[in-house]
């Protein structure tokens, strides 16, 4: 083959960018120039764009293959990436030349951004991790690369219709996508169903094969992640599935061709459609599908590539690789890994074990018991027989670790066991990552400790050393930069530039905070993002923010640990406060409520509809005018956010302390300036630790009193002894704000008083009502907010994703930057 010369590098200024700009919209999408419409404009820029990525993403590529350096896999059900062109565009410099160049033909750059949807392929915090993660190990020169599935359809859009959640299908492939590039020379085949054969080898060896299987193929597409400002591209390869000609062609079609082309369907609902939960979904089959179909195909990329470069001599593997498995969905990987060691490369049990227990690295993302993972080993062994008995077997192993350490201690084998005995038999995911990870940690210092006393206490009992802690953390491109232009500016003139890579920068805003100028401008840009926000609240929920309030903002999925039945019952308790006449030194305000709700979660739905009847009434109230106002906020999502941490005053992190593993929202709402009301919870510990608790509205019990309360908590005289509580429930009671529903509430007010209640609303509303009122009165004092805005900002340094990335660098990959 004759070597292909590449073209020089592609210009950055604004007449090459025109110049491609045009050629694209004319000779690739074929548009008329002078009548060319945003969605074509879209699609040019994009590929204007990309055609700059593909030239460092090349580079990077090469650069890896040829350093011969360890990287990491960061494997991932989820990624919630969001738009990708704004994003690009201030990673490689453009964002100028490319304002200037649009600004020729009077358009305006957010219009032309706005064409572009969501990849919304995540339902939350965690899926957004992942994708704040691979923005910072780009940027960090690490060579990660990303591997998850190519949904079809995203997370639902939701839609919200007579005050209830109604959830409509996310097509986001629909107009053609252009940040992927399909690379079918790199399929892979992944097997489901069939049986394990026991053979003999050539040289004597009893070995397996797993035989009379169905083949799904796995067609990768990768998307290019920049670093800012360093040339590196990285790569979040996506798995498709697509049937095999071998599927198709099963044994009796004869005459029925398409019927059974048609049935190629069932290999591709693998790739279809993400899960909606946010908690697990537990036994679904096609859910596990999912998780094996990512794991197998990831690792058999990883493993080709390695025999690509090294021949099948796996003696440097482990220095040479690891894989970060986020939460236990992809963590099936840990028996893939023995399997394909074993019987595609012939390794024994003591090696592949070798190599797979100091490769795997397992995040734990939840303390709920009911999130925690389980499969019916019956199910297990219907789709993936032979994974099984690899289960099986290093359950054996590890449980007589277990046996020699503590010797008759029956029990404890029994807690312990990857394999869950009873009617129905289950594999325990945790358990099965644990095993088999050289490295296991929380996302918060609170869910790590809590990770150590309690729900993962045997294993830290027999490997403590396995266990650490890596603060969550976001990244300031997206969550500052990208959608804050003009927070940016003023940092950038203020500080320099170069907290965008160093968040700890910010520290030295605290040389301002005392000046004028510096703190008038500060208040003028949280103006204007507060004049975004109540644009977008106009178009988007039909209500009126007046900029003038403190914007109070709760947006993040919805679940009954995260309380945003607690937030309801305060503007209840305001709303009642405003109708008895106690108005003395009233703080307007503008509540904003935002999240989906799991389409199969009840309640969630119930608090959903609850939110939007009480906003009803408040709204449409000519008592409360603009003293008060309450929104919900229909498909939150990623690039709602953006508008939404730029223009808030107040940030609502209230979950059941020792619930919220972490919380990355609050973070970002820190960063943009917003003060926080919150519990002990998460991450909330470590940014009132950073920020002082002058410039935190602390409130409720700690994760130690919650479950101190517990055995005796009596909600029902918490309430009849605070008269201002009592009231509240008397209205909600009264069906004051369903009229013409009559019981739909029941449910969801009955939880408030119920001992059982897991969240203990109850328990906090008294001092989550004080702690809004000294909000309040801090909102009044306009000098005094302002210094609680800016030092806010000013220590949020430590939640970049830099800093956590650079830890997990440090301390479980170990990679050199390149
Ligand atoms: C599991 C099995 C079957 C179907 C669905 C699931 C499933 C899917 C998503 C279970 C859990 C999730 C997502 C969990 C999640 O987002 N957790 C959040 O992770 C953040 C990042 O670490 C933390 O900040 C949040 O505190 C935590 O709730």
């Amino acid at each position: 083959m004759k070597k292909v010369q590449a073209l020089p590098p592609l210009g950055m200024d604004k007449a090459a960018i025109d110049q491609d700009f045009r050629r694209h919209l004319g000779h690739t999408l074929g548009s008329v120039e002078a009548e060319a419409e945003s969605r074509e404009l879209y699609e040019a820029l994009a590929l204007s764009v990309r055609d700059r990525l593909m030239e460092r993403w090349k580079a990077t590529r090469v650069a890896h293959e040829t350093s011969g350096n360890k990287r990491a896999y960061y494997l991932s059900l989820e990624f919630l990436m969001g738009r990708a062109l704004g994003n690009a565009m201030l990673n490689l410099d453009m964002e100028k030349s490319v304002k200037e160049a649009l600004y020729e033909y009077g358009l305006a750059l957010e219009d032309i951004e706005n064409e572009e949807a969501d990849a919304g392929l995540g339902n939350g915090g965690l899926g957004r991790l992942a994708a704040c993660f691979l923005d910072s190990c780009a940027t960090l020169n690490l060579p990660v690369v990303g591997y998850g599935i190519r949904y079809e359809y995203g997370m639902f859009r939701q839609e919200i219709q007579d005050g209830a959640q109604v959830e409509e299908p996310d097509h986001w492939l629909r107009n053609s996508y252009v940040w992927e590039v399909q690379r079918p020379q790199d399929t892979r085949h992944v097997k489901f169903g069939g049986r394990s054969e026991f053979y003999v080898d050539s040289n004597g060896a009893s070995r397996v094969r797993w035989v009379d299987t169905e083949i799904v193929l796995a067609v990768p597409h990768d998307t290019a992640i920049p670093g800012y400002e360093n040339e590196t591209v990285n790569t979040l390869r996506l798995w498709k599935a697509a049937a095999s000609d071998a599927f198709e062609l099963g044994e009796f079609n004869a005459g029925r061709y398409p019927e059974s082309v048609a049935n190629k369907n069932e290999a591709e609902h693998i790739s279809m459609v993400l899960y909606p939960n946010d908690s697990s979904e537990n036994g679904k089959e096609l859910r596990l599908r999912q998780q094996y179909f990512l794991a197998s195909a990831s690792l058999q990329d990883v493993l080709a590539q390695w025999v690509k470069n090294n021949g099948a001599n796996f003696d440097s593997f482990a220095e040479k690789n690891c894989f970060q498995l986020n939460d236990t969905h992809p963590s099936v990987a840990v028996a893939e890994l023995m399997r394909l060691l074993m019987d595609d490369y012939e390794l024994s049990w003591d090696r592949a074990w070798e190599i797979t227990s100091s490769t795997m690295a397992y995040t734990n993302h939840t303390l709920l018991p009911e999130a925690l993972e389980r499969w019916p080993v019956s199910l297990f062994r219907k789709l993936l027989p032979r994974v099984v008995d690899i289960i099986f077997e290093i359950n054996a192993r590890f449980l007589q670790q277990v046996a020699k350490k503590w010797p008759g201690d029956n029990e404890r084998q029994r807690r312990m066991s990857i394999i869950e005995e009873g009617h129905e038999p289950q594999v325990r995911m945790a358990y099965l990552a644990i095993a088999g990870s050289f490295s296991i940690n929380g996302v918060a210092a609170l869910h790590t400790e809590l990770l150590i006393d309690g729900l993962f206490r045997d294993f830290c009992e027999l490997w403590p050393h396995k266990f650490n802690n890596k603060t969550n953390g976001v990244t300031p491109r997206r969550w500052i930069a990208s959608c804050n232009p003009e927070l940016r500016e003023l940092l950038d003139s203020t500080i320099g530039d170069q907290w965008v890579t160093q968040l700890d920068q910010l520290d030295k805003l605290t040389d301002s905070v005392n000046d004028k100028k510096f703190r008038a401008d500060w208040n003028q840009v949280k103006l204007n993002n507060k004049q975004r926000l109540a644009q977008l609240v106009k178009q988007d929920c039909g209500v009126e923010f007046d900029t003038n309030s403190m914007f109070d903002v709760q947006v993040k999925r919805i679940h009954e640990y995260k309380r945003q039945l607690l937030n309801l019952l305060h503007v209840v308790y305001l709303y009642n406060r405003i109708k008895k006449g106690q108005i003395d030194n009233w703080t307007p305000r503008s509540v904003l409520i935002g999240g989906k709700a799991a389409p199969g979660y009840v309640m969630a739905k119930q608090i959903i509809k609850l939110i939007s009847n009480v906003a009803q009434m408040v709204n449409n109230d000519p008592d409360v005018g603009s003293k008060l106002k309450l929104a919900f906020f229909p498909n939150y999502r990623v690039t709602a956010m953006e508008v939404i941490c730029a223009g808030t005053d107040l940030s609502e992190q209230v979950s059941t302390a020792g619930k919220e593993a972490s919380g990355t929202g609050n973070m970002k709402f820190m960063m943009n300036g917003a003060v926080t009301i919150g519990t002990l919870d998460g991450a909330n510990i470590e940014i009132r630790e950073e920020v002082g608790d002058d410039n935190f509205f602390l409130f409720g019990l700690t994760a130690a009193e919650v479950e101190a309360t517990r055995p005796h908590y009596d909600p029902q005289s918490i309430i009849s002894s605070d008269e201002e509580f009592a009231e509240v429930m008397a209205l909600l009671d009264s069906g004051h704000f369903n009229q013409f529903e009559p019981g739909i509430f029941d449910a969801v007010i009955a939880t408030i008083r119920d001992p059982q209640d897991p969240w203990m609303t109850a328990a906090d509303f008294r001092t989550y009502v004080d702690a809004q009122e000294r909000a309040a009165q801090a909102y009044l004092d306009t000098e005094r907010w302002t210094t609680m805005s800016i030092l806010n900002s000013a220590k949020s340094g430590k939640f970049s994703s830099d800093r956590t990335i650079a830890e997990y660098n440090k301390e479980i990959w170990r990679l050199a930057d390149n």
